[in-house]
């Protein structure tokens, strides 16, 4: 199996509850490594245009909103099939959807404060990895 890296984010709806070191368990006991990681307040213009391929979306607006109303925690994950791994550990990006166990089933308060952000392709987590992280910031 591959050795990939994905872009995650916990949310402001995790964050404001303390959940940040119950999330990093679940994904460390899934045998995804946290190979760097930062807390930040998102300015507008960085959620806007993290969330561009949303942008025509009904929803876009109070997404962004709701990622800016409290710090982030930027994360990049490394392990066998990071990327799927990563979305199946999250579960359905409505909670309701979502499998027993999954991130979202516990912890997520709605579809839009779904606790997690995970890259949805190889191709996007590189993208979206270099949005947030210089290469010298990821220490395996
Ligand atoms: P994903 O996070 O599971 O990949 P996307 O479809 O990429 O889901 O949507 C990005 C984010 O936009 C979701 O995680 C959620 O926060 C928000 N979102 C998605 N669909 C809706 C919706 O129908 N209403 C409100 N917010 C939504
Ligand atoms: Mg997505």
């Amino acid at each position: 199996m591959p050795i990939e890296r994905t872009l995650s984010i916990i949310k402001p709806d995790a964050t404001k509850r303390n959940l940040t070191g119950l999330i990093n368990a679940k994904f460390e006991k899934a045998g995804l490594r946290i190979i760097a990681q930062k807390r930040l307040q998102l300015t507008r213009s960085m959620a806007e245009k993290f969330y561009e391929i949303h942008k025509d979306r009904p929803f876009y607006n109070d997404l962004v909103n709701f990622m800016i109303s409290a710090p982030v925690l930027v994360q990049v994950l490394e392990g066998n099939n990071a990327v799927k791994l990563n979305r199946d550990v999250m579960g359905a990006t409505n909670p309701d959807d979502a499998d027993e166990g999954t991130i979202r089933k516990e912890f997520a308060k709605s579809i839009e404060a779904n606790s997690v952000h995970g890259s949805d392709s190889l191709e996007n987590a590189q993208i979206e990895i270099s949005f947030f992280f210089a290469n010298i910031e990821l220490v395996v």
